[in-house]
């Protein structure tokens, strides 16, 4: 089951893998014009990480902060190892592609699951659920008690199945969302850096006024606009001029087709695209797909002792195995490093890490609501599956609402919102020996903040419209989707459980640089203040740690 992706330096030939994975990313950004032969690929032979290893550095997770981490330790001349529990997401399936539709889930679709677990539940009253093989799929539908927490998996991290939704805070909330960090310098330096390596942009505007896959959100617009809402565009990392090719019918749909969720065959530029392309140019960094980390420990002569356990598609463990680093990067999402960090705390592995570890977790204040409308209001048969934009209630009101696409490839007369809203609440991660995992305390009725600030943009929608909630989609007679999150944070939070650039406190050489430094919001979608922190936070510890 070796699995293979970004080889090292000194490498000589190119394994069909590594060809198979740089060639998959080609094909996806062929509308990307130049930057897809920046991504080409210097590529060789080298396996996974083997029992025994030495490596100078090694990230866990190739999410937003292990990427940004690998790459600019790399362009610094250090080698970097990532390990990532995912699939390498570079082979295509039986059907010709790499990654699974929305409306036609199979084993790519989830993590280790029997059984679909849609954030949508319901359709008109029915579940939607289905059976699909047990594989190590895309999506993890991670469920804690109280909540539903979703994550990407795979070479990747949540750049695979994300909305692609690239929002830069407003200033003047940055000082809630992380309060010992110079705002100048992320909005002079790290903000902008971020967003140009990502590649965000904002939707041409006379196409969007035009084109049929985006009239779900011009009703939105309409619509927050006749209640005296604001309707703002944000920038998203898709590739706008491929999804006019979309529309035009020259290219193969994504968008188009209502990709999302279980990762995007051509438009999206997820991070395969964008700093990954980047960091198989240095010839420096390696990754061991099907890799999970269990184990951090301090090593008898200096650094660090990583144990590892090798996974079959199956989620078996195949091998584990033993190495060490003289510096490790916790890089496994905010769930992933959250619960690390508390196991390796109370089993006295780190025994040494603060009691910050695994607290001020939060959900973004995540909640789901669809409202019916009018049959003169029809929001489209064709959307987009990339949200273009949302409802700015921020400030009256804590609430942000995203109008997201629905797309079932029918007319549904609904709008649908993910909305993201100032909830107060947060959770912590404790260690369970009695069943050998990490529990969170979040409670379901802790969403109710939530409900109640988005009611504070949907009520008078509604009211102004005349029209009423969807109470078919998350459960019968239920209109209030407060049962997930797809935006975890927090659980290792900067100036706390670490020092003010993400040094673990207790150890010199372990770093925290993913969601898990950030307090538990960011008022708006996540990934870009994740990779702006990253990059933020890697240049302090490549000048002074190095
Ligand atoms: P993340 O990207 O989750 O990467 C962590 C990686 O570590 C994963 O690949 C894991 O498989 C791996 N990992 C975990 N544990 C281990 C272990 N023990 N050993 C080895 N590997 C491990 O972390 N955000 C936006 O800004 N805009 C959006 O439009 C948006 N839409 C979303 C839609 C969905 C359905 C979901 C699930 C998320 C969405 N997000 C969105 C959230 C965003 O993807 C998320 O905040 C970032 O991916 C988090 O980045 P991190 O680097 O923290």
């Amino acid at each position: 089951m070796d699995k293979e992706v970004v080889c090292g330096k000194g490498s000589t030939g190119i394994s069909r893998r590594t060809f198979i994975a740089g060639t998959g990313s080609i094909l996806g950004v062929a509308a990307l014009g130049g930057r897809a032969a920046a991504a080409s690929v210097k590529a060789a032979a080298a396996g996974p990480i083997g029992n025994g290893a030495h490596v100078p550095v090694l990230v866990i997770g190739t999410g937003y902060g292990g990427s940004v981490a690998a790459l600019r330790l790399a362009q610094a001349g250090v080698d970097v190892h990532m390990v990532e529990m995912g699939m390498a997401w570079d082979t295509p399936g039986s059907d010709g592609k790499i990654f699974a539709n929305t409306t036609s889930p199979d084993g790519r679709s989830y993590w280790l699951r029997t059984k679909t677990k849609q954030p949508l539940s319901n359709f008109l009253g029915f579940p939607i659920d289905r059976t699909i093989p047990r594989y190590t799929g895309i999506l993890d539908a991670e469920e804690f008690s109280g909540i539903t927490v979703y994550q990407g998996r795979g070479v990747g991290g949540g750049s695979l199945v994300n909305g692609g939704m690239a929002v830069t805070p407003k200033r003047e909330n940055f000082g809630a969302i992380l309060p010992s960090v110079n705002a100048d310098e992320m909005y002079n330096t790290y903000y902008p850096r971020a967003n140009a390596n990502l590649g965000a942009a904002t939707i041409d505007p006379a196409w969007f006024e035009t084109t049929d896959c985006y009239q779900y959100a011009r009703v939105g617009r309409k619509q927050a606009q006749r209640s005296g809402f604001p309707f703002v565009f944000v920038p998203t990392v898709y590739d706008w001029d491929y999804m006019k090719q979309e529309a035009a019918g020259t290219v193969p749909k994504s968008a188009l087709a209502g990709e999302i969720l279980y990762g995007n065959n051509y438009g999206k530029k997820s991070l395969q695209k964008t700093y990954l392309a980047q960091i198989k140019t240095t010839g420096r960094v390696t990754i061991s797909p099907q890799h999970k980390v269990t184990s951090v420990t301090l090593a008898s002569g200096g650094g660090y002792t990583v144990v590892i356990d090798q996974l079959s598609t199956t989620g078996d463990t195949t091998t584990t195995k033993t190495v060490t680093a003289d510096k490790v990067f916790f890089a496994a999402g905010s769930v992933g490093t959250s619960k690390l960090l508390v196991k390796l705390k109370a089993t006295g592995a780190l025994p040494n890490l603060n009691g910050e570890v695994g607290k001020n977790w939060g959900d973004n204040g995540n909640v789901m609501c669809g409202r019916a409308n009018h049959l003169w209001d029809p929001t489209g048969a064709l959307q987009a599956s990339i949200p273009t934009g949302g409802i700015d209630n921020w400030t009256a009101g804590g609430a942000f609402a995203e109008v997201a696409p629905l797309p079932t490839g029918i007319e549904t007369y609904a709008s649908f919102y993910l909305t993201i809203t100032k909830n107060p609440n947060r959770a912590q991660f404790t260690w369970n020996a009695a069943t050998g995992t990490a529990d969170l305390n979040w409670q379901t009725a802790w969403k109710q903040p939530s409900i109640d600030m988005a009611k504070s943009i949907f009520d008078k929608i509604n009211a102004t419209e005349g029209t009423i909630y969807r109470t078919d989609l998350f459960g019968v007679y239920k209109i209030w989707g407060d049962h997930l999150t797809y935006h975890p944070l927090g659980g290792a939070v900067l100036n706390k459980a670490t020092d003010n650039y993400g040094r673990l406190n207790g150890y010199t050489g372990l770093y925290v640089i993913d969601g898990s430094l950030i307090p538990g919001n960011t008022s708006v979608n996540p990934f870009v203040t994740i990779t702006a922190l990253a990059e933020r936070n890697i240049a302090k510890i490549i000048a002074t740690d190095l």
